[in-house]
């Protein structure tokens, strides 16, 4: 149990005896292609129906008695060989209908993607020992479902903290892709049809021919599992392995030199998703090098794209309000100062793709406003499953209950309900196309991300993807039974630790909206409040001795609030009826500022950061509760990190309370900031060889010493 099998492992059933009897005996498959989405799905049920039942079964193409048999295909298909499908009802593209009763089981996609979805489906009952009976259908919430890859070139993962790149290395496509196909295997079974192999931060040397066939490869073995490749495009690339002087998207020789790259990555890749692009943003080119807009860029790359029915993902993730000297800027401002106007000029085939917030995936965020201003242009949001700022994976942060704060948000536009989710399925606004992207850092780790319970975020991003009304607590409760066990004990158990691990982590890492007061500048990782002031960038705490929080409101501050539907923005507009999780976003106030629940702000902050860190330390004791229940190979790798969480919250806690007690001034009534009793400091020890020295920042260290 190393973890590579994820979600997927088929473990045997502590049922199989009793349910044997009543499981199909071979599988007919309706589609017959060698290497298509129906012909892995049959592979599925041979490898699924022997994991968990010790079942064998063969797959057959005659379509004669259909009893004790699973039928996987198409609609259309079925209706071609059994006559009609009059049960089924309309599905879109990729949906599915599944049928379990009587004695053959149905599998019907609206195509061939759709009836691997449904295949994983059955296979996921099964293997959570659901027998029900049932019928049903569905569908999408929206055609893009992708992740997003900050692969480099030279096989470094930017913001990658499960080892090296999968798709890339020595400023190669691997030559191998078993790896790739795998990957898309996983992908599947949680309906994800899109993925972008390399950084936003993107190398032109990937449109080399040598590259442009390694691509190639890499699709190749995608295609089978109805995973579609894309890939981030760098925007000067005519200029810089073009050999053109220009990167202007209105100059002919750069339209040409895009329209023939693009042809020449379809010939090897026909079913090729799209271009990511990140422009003019930290650094990478972009149009406004040359005075054209952000949408005649992103037109560009449509116009080469839609003869072969290509999607741009142009990302909003665009700023420039450095804030030095105009206490005013705010990067949160900058999506919409830069996207607003450009509503109505982007194509049809061009998606904005928004991050959840206006920042950068922080612990908290209010939902973009970006979401709530384009009427006439297609939207996708932005998620991380990669942990960025959420403790790297080294932190258990089960991240869909945050990921919900946004996507079922209700922006009121025009006083009417617009929850972000029907935002990005088109359907508020009338759009052909939207979906979701996920950053997420996928590498050669056995477990795939680096730890094994992070995967619970891939798992739950697909289906979330899927639908986003699915429920949190339950997406991860099949998650737990499908990766570790059914045990009533290991669910409830695993399912506490993950439900209180996202407050947990906002409790002692950034709580009110202050943001996640991590090392801002560099690492993002680990306790840092300072760094989020002393940047040109931030000025995000806004912390003197007697108050905090950005004032980000129409009438004092920034501006920001401004920037949501009336309904919205007045509800952040008044201190009032802000929300106190999101009270120093939007606020300046005195650390004596009473908040909703009546206790002081800075008081808050200390209760919440030991709160925070008791309850990771709790996760250990959780854990530890089901040594007898785990692989003895998960059950150490997960102990070892959740030992290092309770750890290091100890350090958040610490960290921040004396950073904000040293600030303001103010003790903690509960007599905990500065006063530890019970720890025993390394500097007070007898140590032979090593040197205390005074650190900086003071607060990272306790006592404002570390040993070396
Ligand atoms: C920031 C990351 C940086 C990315 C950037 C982006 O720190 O590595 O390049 O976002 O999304 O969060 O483009």
């Amino acid at each position: 149990e190393d973890g590579s099998s994820g979600w997927l492992r088929y473990s045997p059933s502590p049922q199989a005896n009793r349910y044997y009897h009543t499981l199909p005996s071979q599988v007919i498959t309706l589609n017959n292609t060698e290497v298509s989405p129906v012909y892995v799905a049959c592979l599925e049920l041979q490898k699924g129906l022997q994991g968990i039942f010790g079942k064998r079964v063969n797959v057959t193409h005659e379509n004669g008695n259909a009893s004790a048999s699973v039928i996987v295909g198409t609609v259309d298909k079925y209706i071609k060989v059994y006559g009609n499908a009059d049960e089924v009802p309309k599905l879109k593209e990729d949906g599915f209908w599944l049928s379990t009763e009587h004695d053959t089981v149905r599998i019907l996609g609206q195509n061939e993607r759709g009836a691997l979805y449904g295949t994983f489906e059955y296979l996921s009952m099964l293997a959570q020992g659901n027998f029900s009976q049932v019928t049903y259908a569905t569908n999408p919430n929206a055609p893009i479902r992708w992740v997003n890859h900050w692969d480099n070139m030279d096989g470094s993962i930017e913001r990658g903290y499960g080892d090296r790149s999968i798709f890339f290395e020595n400023g190669e496509v691997v030559d191998n892709p078993d790896r790739a196909s795998k990957y898309a295997r996983l992908l599947a079974s949680i309906r994800i049809n899109g993925v972008i192999v390399n950084n936003v931060n993107a190398n032109a040397s990937l449109l080399s021919s040598r590259n442009i066939e390694g691509l190639g490869r890499i699709a190749d073995a995608f295609r089978p599992y109805g995973v579609q490749l894309g890939i981030s495009l760098n925007f000067a690339s005519p200029k810089l392995v073009g050999g053109l002087s220009t990167f202007d998207p209105l100059d002919a020789s750069v339209i040409a030199w895009w329209t023939k790259i693009t042809d020449e990555i379809y010939q090897h890749i026909p079913d090729m998703a799209g271009y990511l692009i990140k422009a003019n943003s930290e650094g990478q080119p972009g149009p406004l090098t040359y005075n054209r807009t952000l949408a005649q860029g992103a037109n560009l790359f449509a116009k080469a794209l839609r003869p072969h029915g290509g999607i741009v993902m142009f990302r909003a993730f665009v700023y420039n309000q450095l804030n030095e000297s105009d206490w005013k800027a705010d990067r949160a401002n900058a999506a919409v100062e830069f996207f607003k106007d450009l509503d109505g000029q982007f194509d049809d085939n061009v998606v904005v793709q928004i991050k959840y917030g206006p920042i950068d995936f922080q612990v908290r965020e209010p939902t973009s406003p970006l979401f709530g201003n384009l009427y006439k242009t297609s939207t996708a949001i932005e998620l991380q499953v990669t942990q960025e700022y959420l403790g790297q994976q080294c932190h258990l942060v089960y991240l869909p209950p945050l990921w919900k704060t946004v996507l079922d948000f209700d922006l009121r536009v025009d006083n009417k309900s617009s929850l972000v989710s029907d935002i990005i399925s088109g359907e508020r606004f009338r759009r052909p196309l939207g979906g979701s992207a996920a950053v997420v850092n996928v590498g050669t780790s056995t477990t795939w991300l680096g730890s094994h319970l992070a995967m619970s975020n891939l798992y739950a991003y697909g289906r979330l993807a899927w639908n986003p009304a699915d429920d949190p607590q339950s997406m991860l409760q099949d998650w737990i039974r499908l990766t570790f066990s059914l045990d009533e004990n290991v669910i409830n158990t695993i399912t506490k630790m993950f439900m209180q691990s996202w407050p947990a982590y906002e409790n002692y890492s950034g709580n009110l909206g202050i943001q996640t007061l991590t090392d801002i500048l560099y690492t993002h990782f680990g306790p840092n409040p300072a760094s989020q002031d002393n940047n040109g960038w931030g000025q995000w705490t806004r912390a003197d001795h007697m108050t905090i929080g950005m004032d980000r409101t129409v009438s004092n501050g920034t501006g920001f609030s401004g920037q949501y539907p009336p309904e919205i923005a007045q509800r952040y507009e008044n201190i009032d009826t802000t929300p106190d999780d999101l009270l120093l976003w939007f606020h300046h106030v005195n650390y004596t500022h009473r908040l909703q629940s009546g206790k002081t702000v800075i008081q808050h902050f200390y209760d919440a950061h030991y709160n925070g860190a008791e309850t990771a330390q709790a996760f250990v004791t959780m854990w530890e509760s089901l040594k007898d229940k785990i692989d003895s190979e998960r059950y150490n790798e997960v102990l070892f990190r959740q030992t290092y969480q309770a750890g290091h919250s100890i350090v958040w806690r610490d960290a921040v309370s004396n950073y904000y007690w040293n600030l303001s001034g103010i003790p903690d009534e509960a007599n905990r900031v500065g006063h530890h009793p019970w720890r025993i400091e390394a500097e007070s020890m007898t140590l032979n060889g090593y040197e205390a020295y005074l650190v900086h920042p003071f607060e990272t260290a306790s006592n404002y010493t570390a040993i070396i």
